[in-house]
């Protein structure tokens, strides 16, 4: 298999996420909206204060606004929101249903990304038949509640080495810190607080996109 997140470019791409705490008061549907202008591939939506009714709607016009634009929609954690909205995928982390549960709920069809931190979860992540993994925190972050000590190069390095599913780096990861990542064989990178919470979305979803290229060459 291409170790290459559906929907992504194979040379470098931004992986966004949405995060309604951090986004200064902007939608999760504005937020995406200049994401999407500035050439986004895959958004996934995260929110963790929600309620269902509201994290449905977002999702049913961000799903809406995602497709007319090409780009991969992945829901975070509710499958059953991920399956109403017709999501191409969902995210889930250690805590939550093993994947193996997850696909008997969305079946083959629909992409299963699993956050890992460590290579054990890796090789249970590419036994489990999960479609990409996440890799991190890279560096440390204040974005994720309860989320490990940072992984560093060291676990994205044994990734890059070892295991062949796609994979998405994450954690801490910034304009000007993406091309160390990439240097280390990501070929996909997750920023959350830099994108949402810039000025201009869509300016700094472009600047770290060229970053991670330049940093590949
Ligand atoms: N998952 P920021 S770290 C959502 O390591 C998430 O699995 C992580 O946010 C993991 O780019 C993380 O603001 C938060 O540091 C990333």
């Amino acid at each position: 298999m291409p170790r290459i997140l559906p929907g992504s470019t194979p040379e470098a791409d931004i992986y966004c996420l949405t995060d309604d705490g951090l986004s200064r008061g902007r939608s999760a549907v504005d937020v995406v909206s200049a994401m999407l202008r500035g050439g986004a591939r895959i958004v996934q939506y995260r929110e963790k204060d929600k309620h269902a009714g509201e994290m449905l709607r977002e999702c049913m016009e961000l799903r809406r606004m995602t497709r007319e634009a090409g780009a991969c929609f992945i829901v975070n954690d509710h499958i059953d929101i991920a399956m109403l909205c017709d999501a191409d995928g969902v995210h889930v982390g250690q805590e939550d249903l093993p994947v193996q549960a997850v696909r008997q709920l969305v079946g083959p069809g629909r992409i299963i990304g699993l956050s890992t931190h460590s290579p054990e979860q890796a090789r249970a992540a590419v036994a489990s038949g999960a479609d990409y993994i996440g890799v991190g925190p890279i560096f440390a972050t204040k974005t994720k509640k309860d989320v490990c000590a940072p992984v560093g190069f060291e676990y994205l390095d044994w990734v890059v080495a070892n295991i062949a599913l796609p994979f998405v780096a994450i954690g801490g990861i910034k304009l000007h810190n993406v091309g160390q990542v990439a240097a280390h064989g990501a070929r996909c990178c997750a920023l959350v607080s830099e994108i949402v919470g810039a000025d201009d979305v869509a300016a700094r979803f472009v600047e770290a996109r060229a970053a991670m290229g330049a940093a590949r060459g």
